[in-house]
């Protein structure tokens, strides 16, 4: 039985990943919670990966680390994570990619947090821009695959974007219609609703993970 160790779900955007792909794909695993930025975290953490950061995944002696290694590794087992017509796959993974390497200024600025709904910010350029670029990552595909998902079904692609649709929902944003007819997809789902759930009940409060008025 794979474990999956996890983050607050309140605030791990990383964390989400391979849950809700996990949750999708209707693979058994037990979780293990350890809570962020407290003193025990890095003790903790450590005994699963050198790389001190949490989603890592347990498979009898085998211990992967990172969301998108977890999500990989999961593939090569349950291949429809990925769409399966090559051409859409290489799409995904580059949309995937662009997720994972990038949006410094969307994830420092507004983090994932389920207990944020509307909140007001005021937003950097670099924050616009990044906001512009995933609308348009998201339109292309829902017009390419014809949705509801970002390539049909449900996909890695998905699970990747899932956070930011948290994100696009904690604060008062400008987005287009075709954004958030795709966020409704998304929350729809009773695995995402289930995350969020569970992440409001949380007790613990990160200061600095909390922006907005
Ligand atoms: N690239 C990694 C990043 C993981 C990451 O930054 N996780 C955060 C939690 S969301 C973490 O463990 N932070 C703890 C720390 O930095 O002390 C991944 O994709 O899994």
């Amino acid at each position: 039985m794979y474990r999956l160790i996890i983050g607050n779900k309140n605030y791990s955007s990383w964390s989400l990943r391979p849950w809700l792909l996990m949750q999708h794909l209707g693979i058994p695993f037990r979780e293990e919670r350890l809570a962020l930025d407290t003193p025990d975290f890095q003790r903790q953490v450590s005994t699963y990966s050198g790389a001190g950061r949490v989603p890592v995944l347990v498979n009898d002696d085998q211990v992967i680390w990172d969301s998108l290694a977890i999500c990989e590794t999961l593939a090569e087992q349950f291949p429809n994570a990925w769409p399966k017509d090559p051409v859409a796959r290489s799409h995904a993974r580059a949309i995937v990619a662009e997720m994972h390497a990038g949006f410094g200024a969307l994830r420092s600025e507004l983090p994932m947090n389920c207990r944020a709904v509307e909140r007001v910010v005021v937003l950097e350029p670099s924050v616009e821009a990044d906001i512009r670029r995933i609308e348009t990552i998201w339109r292309e595909c829902l017009e390419r695959y014809q949705g509801p998902w970002l390539f049909g079904a449900f996909s890695i692609a998905d699970a990747f974007y899932a956070p930011v649709v948290l994100r696009f929902r904690g604060y008062r944003l400008p987005l287009a219609a075709r954004t958030r007819d795709y966020m409704a997809t998304q929350f729809e789902s009773p695995h995402l609703q289930a995350w969020i759930a569970a992440g409001a009940a949380e007790a613990e409060v990160i200061p600095h993970e909390e922006v907005g008025d």
